[in-house]
């Protein structure tokens, strides 16, 4: 069991023993009448940890109401009002880090030191935006002659949030922090795999006395709960994390139903890795950017591009590295990497794994199950598949710690394979001339490309793809902010 490894916190053991977890809507636990359950594991030891429950359409729609009724109170506060209370929410969340990143460890998989980035990820993207949101200028004079013209900024109203199990806490913090920063209410719905993290939150924020109704958090599987809040049409906007799939899901329904739409989908990134870089470290930062979190991050480079003339040494180099990775619990301090999230996700990495060797690739390393010692998780070695990019495990997301290495010979062949593809979230050059660098990385078709480094990310530098990558203009810049306020031109003619 999970004790085996580290003593849980007390603060993480006083909170799951309140399990089943309701969700929590209006400042108050919020059941589903059905009784209906949903288990949350740890995936690092196949252990049920609680149970959440399943909400019913119509509770999701009662939820959104809620939230709706919340709206106005929270949008009339003065800036300075909001801006007290939610920066009173990010010095709690930063002051119960701890708690927060052992519970995310615990129901994402995610290795505890991580889970403590994305915790303070959260803290500093929501001060963020309640910084710039502090500057907006919600009645803005417009230049036209002949006019008394002025733009007004208003925020929507209750908006809907839909996010996935990789990074739960994290994607909440991008998510939510310029809505509530502008003065909307939010209905959160995170998966069914990891919702306790968004429990722990919204409880957090009734303590520290973010109005009800102002942070709510639905629970339940996708299919039931999920789509019933993409089908409400109540909700102002949405915003979407996820696959591709169901992506599109949520899309049509707030198509059908007018609502405004942000969506964050997938990626097949590329590195593009040139014959003068330093090939021991270039291949460290590769191996270490495809093993974080197990492979399961949406900008996570795939697909390793090299050049033919360092080809044999950079391989030799990952397949080195691939095989020092520790895989282990979340919770143990020697863990490198941990498990994926669910049996689920295992096979659809290890069926991955053989779909792409029956279409001709290589497995240079890695690639089977990965026993650890005590523990029934979901454990995968990392991998590194090798051969043409016409293979299935090269084309489509594996979300997992697989790699794809190709060669190429010169600039023009590696931008070409890297834009043959369907995606376009994130992809990164490496390379020690300034110039091509730049080149690279503009040619490159994504809403983001690196040079030198792969997932990285800044408060106010904008995240986020195009093409079957997503749409609806990202997170994490002043743009975000700007899409939770609407709009109104006020106008009088002069004469
Ligand atoms: O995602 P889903 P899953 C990819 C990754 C992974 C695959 C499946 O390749 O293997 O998606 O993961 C909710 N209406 N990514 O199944 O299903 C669901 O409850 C409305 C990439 O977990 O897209 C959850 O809250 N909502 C991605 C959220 O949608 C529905 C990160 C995401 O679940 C719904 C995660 C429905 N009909 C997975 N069905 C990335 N690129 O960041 C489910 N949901």
């Amino acid at each position: 069991s999970v004790a085996a490894t580290t003593q849980l916190l007390p603060g993480v053991e006083a909170f799951l023993s309140q399990s089943p977890f309701p969700s929590f809507v209006a400042g108050k636990n919020f059941p589903a009448a059905s009784g209906q359950m949903v288990k949350t594991m740890d995936p690092g030891s196949g252990e049920t940890i609680a149970e959440i429950h399943d909400l019913s359409a119509e509770e999701v729609d009662r939820a959104v109401q809620l939230a709706s009724d919340a709206f106005p109170a929270w949008s009339g506060l003065s800036k300075s009002d909001r801006r007290a209370i939610l920066l009173r929410l990010a010095d709690a969340v930063e002051e119960h880090k701890p708690v927060i990143a052992q519970i995310e460890a615990l129901d994402a998989g995610k290795i505890e030191a991580q889970a403590q980035g994305d915790v303070q990820n959260f803290v500093d993207t929501l001060r963020y935006f309640v910084g710039l949101a502090d500057k907006v200028e919600t009645r803005e004079k417009i230049d036209a002659p002949g006019f008394d013209a002025w733009k007004y900024r208003q925020p929507w109203g209750a908006c809907a949030f839909i996010f996935p199990w990789n990074f739960p806490f994290l994607l909440i913090g991008w998510g939510i922090s310029p809505a509530l920063a502008a003065g909307n209410t939010v209905v959160i719905k995170p998966a069914e795999d990891t919702s306790l993290s968004a429990i722990y939150l919204a409880r957090l924020a009734k303590e520290v006395g973010v109005p009800d109704g102002v942070i709510n958090v639905i629970t339940g599987r996708g299919a039931t709960s999920g789509a019933a809040l993409s089908n409400n049409t109540q909700i102002k906007r949405m915003s979407f994390t996820g696959s591709p799939e169901v992506g599109r899901l949520v899309g049509e329904a707030c198509g059908r139903n007018l609502v405004p739409v942000k969506l964050e989908l997938g990626g097949k990134g590329a590195a593009v890795v040139f014959d003068d870089v330093d090939v021991a470290e270039t291949a460290e930062k590769l191996v270490g950017a495809i093993t974080f979190h197990s492979g399961q991050v949406c900008c996570d480079a795939t697909r390793w591009l090299v050049h033919r003339d360092i080809y044999d040494e950079f391989t030799k180099e990952c397949v080195k590295r691939m095989a020092t990775i520790r895989v282990g619990h979340p919770l143990d301090p020697n863990s490198d990497m941990g498990p994926v999230v669910n049996a689920n996700q295992r096979s659809r990495v290890l069926g991955y794994l053989e779909k792409g060797k029956a279409g001709g690739a290589s497995c240079l390393c890695g690639g089977g199950e990965a026993p650890v010692d005590g523990f029934k998780g979901n454990y995968i070695q990392p991998a590194l598949l090798s051969g043409s990019l016409d293979n299935v495990a090269a084309r489509e997301e594996i979300f997992g710690p697989v790699a794809y290495i190709a060669t190429f010979e010169n600039e023009e062949e590696a931008i070409e394979m890297v834009n043959d593809t369907d995606y376009g979230l994130a992809n990164s050059v490496w390379t020690n001339d300034k110039d091509r660098a730049n080149r690279v990385a503009e040619a490159m078709v994504a809403g983001n490309s690196w040079i030198n480094a792969h997932n990285v990310f800044a408060q106010g530098v904008p995240y986020g793809g195009v093409n079957k990558s997503g749409m609806g203009g990202g997170v994490l810049s002043p743009e975000t902010l700007m899409d939770y306020y609407r709009s109104t031109s006020v106008v009088r003619p002069l004469s």
